[in-house]
């Protein structure tokens, strides 16, 4: 079992679409071990983006996700990982295929509603950052439902 970091943004918590988003990953199987919802001080945004401090969107992009609520989740379940980053889609929403939550919801590269850790080490280190009590794990009886075990 793997657990991954998605947070939704400011545009996704400003446009009520915290339940839509939500849904989905829990729709899909993957279980949520942690849940918060705060605005993010500017230290922990630039921490969180620091592999994009070089690029110029930098600085707008931690402005942006300092400036309102975020719902920051940590969701398990076998390959989570890329099963959430799948759930979420390509950055720009208007090049994302619908049926992601990009290309239902999102116009915009900047605006794209929801972060997902793209690879392990990354997820270990968001989930450190964002999650630094830990998460929930607990035993979800869907959970034969939703996995064959032989
Ligand atoms: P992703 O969120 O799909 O993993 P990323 O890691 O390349 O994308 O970039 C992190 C965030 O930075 C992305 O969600 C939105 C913003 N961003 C990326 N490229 C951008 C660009 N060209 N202009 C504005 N914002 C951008
Ligand atoms: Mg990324």
């Amino acid at each position: 079992m793997e657990t991954t970091f998605v947070m939704i943004k400011p545009d996704g918590v400003q446009r009520g679409l915290v339940g839509n988003i939500i849904s989905r990953f829990e729709n899909k199987g993957l279980k949520l071990v942690g849940l918060r919802s705060f605005t993010p001080s500017e230290e922990l945004a630039s921490k969180h983006y620091e592999v994009h401090k070089d690029r110029p969107f930098y600085p707008g992009l931690v402005k942006f996700v300092t400036t309102s609520p975020v719902v920051a989740m940590a969701w398990m379940g076998k390959d989570a990982i890329s099963v959430a980053r799948n759930i979420i889609g390509p950055t720009n929403g208007r090049e994302a295929p619908p049926g992601t939550i990009r290309g239902d919801l999102g116009m915009d590269v900047g605006y794209n509603l929801v972060h997902g850790s793209d690879g392990p080490e990354t997820a270990t280190f968001e989930l450190g950052l964002w999650f630094p009590q830990g998460i929930n794990e607990w035993e979800s009886n869907r959970e034969r439902w939703v996995y064959e075990s032989r």
